[in-house]
């Protein structure tokens, strides 16, 4: 019988074998050292014993270490969408100094990027877009002025797992900002924004029917905000700096017209108010750009821009 749970306390760092040993009296069995050694013996097959506090640990100690480490942060991205994750990428390549903290309020990152239009498979990006895309090492069909990734999915999961893969990134999905930081700067009334205030993303969901759920907080001196175009969650940063008289009212997105619309959104890319960069489909809301429909391509050169901004206001900040 396995000992009482409540008094069964597995240090973290004890060898589980020894322990599942020495406690639980397992016999643990052979555990395969190559696919082959379990494909040829199916019924010998058995996995290494664990214990399920040990799951509850691996997962707890680490989140909550990471809580600590980036709560602060020098650079929050706000939203994994395709412009988001561009942004991340470029800026956890070109400064892995920085500590980057990615929140995605949907448990899936990925935004709008996982399929092409009206729900269809491909993506379709203009060049020079598929120079982003020769950087990742994405596959395309060339036809000419414009680039067709086979499938959507394709792009979204190779860029999610190449900014998972950087270490100075940390990916906060299920988790949505419901507000930003600031302080007063400048003239009256004026304010820098300094970092983001965070919650569950399904109790940020429910404010309306529960008692006062408040937030968590990341301090940091840049946010980089690539919340899409309007929507449930929409552009919620520039919708907050309207809220707040930062901006005097949504710039309200125009009609589609690709030929315009995504030159403006990657020109357009930029420090809105101090501390706050704004790009992608988020920034239509600013200026009133037109939406540009399915192509992508400057959803991930905005987010290049965005991140080169950022760099720009670190090293501002490093002169000083
Ligand atoms: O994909 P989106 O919505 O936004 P972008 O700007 O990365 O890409 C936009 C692009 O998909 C298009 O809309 C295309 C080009 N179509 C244009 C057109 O004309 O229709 O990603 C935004 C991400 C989403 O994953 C949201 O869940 C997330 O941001 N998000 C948030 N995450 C955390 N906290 C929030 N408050 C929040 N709001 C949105």
């Amino acid at each position: 019988m396995s000992p009482p749970s409540a008094t069964f306390d597995l240090p973290a760092s004890t060898n589980p074998t020894n322990v599942l040993k020495a406690n639980l009296s397992v016999k643990p069995t052979g555990i395969a050292t190559s696919l082959s050694a379990i494909s040829s013996n199916w019924p010998a097959f058995t996995f290494a014993p664990i214990r399920e506090s040990q799951v509850s640990r691996a997962m707890t100690s680490r989140y909550f270490a990471d809580l600590d480490s980036y709560a602060e942060s020098d650079v929050v991205i706000i939203g994994a969408g395709s412009c988001g994750l561009s942004a991340a990428y470029t800026l956890a390549t070109a400064r892995p100094d920085l500590k980057i903290a990615l929140l995605e309020a949907g448990v899936a990152p990925g935004g709008g990027a996982w399929l092409g239009g009206q729900l269809f498979s491909a993506m379709v990006m203009r060049k020079p877009a598929q120079l982003f895309l020769n950087e990742i090492g994405v596959a395309y069909e060339d036809e000419g002025d414009f680039v067709v990734v086979k499938h959507a999915a394709l792009f979204t999961a190779t860029l999610l797992s190449k900014v998972l893969a950087c270490e100075n990134v940390k990916l906060f999905n299920a988790t949505t900002v419901e507000d930003l930081i600031t302080r007063a700067e400048g003239e009256e009334g004026r304010v820098r924004i300094a970092g983001v205030v965070t919650n569950w993303t399904l109790v940020a969901m429910h404010h309306g029917d529960q008692s006062c759920m408040d937030p968590n907080t990341i301090n940091a001196p840049i946010v980089i905000s690539t919340t899409g175009h309007d929507g449930p969650f929409g552009a919620f940063s520039v919708k907050r700096l309207v809220a707040m008289q930062q901006l005097p009212q949504l710039g309200g997105m125009r009609g589609l017209d690709m030929g315009t619309a995504e030159d403006a959104i990657v020109k357009g890319t930029r420090e809105i108010v101090p501390g706050l960069i704004v790009g992608g489909m988020e920034l239509s809301e600013v200026d009133g750009a037109n939406r540009m429909g399915p192509t992508f391509g400057a959803m991930v050169l905005s987010g290049v821009k965005a991140a080169e901004e950022a760099v720009k206001l670190v090293e501002k900040a490093e002169r000083k």
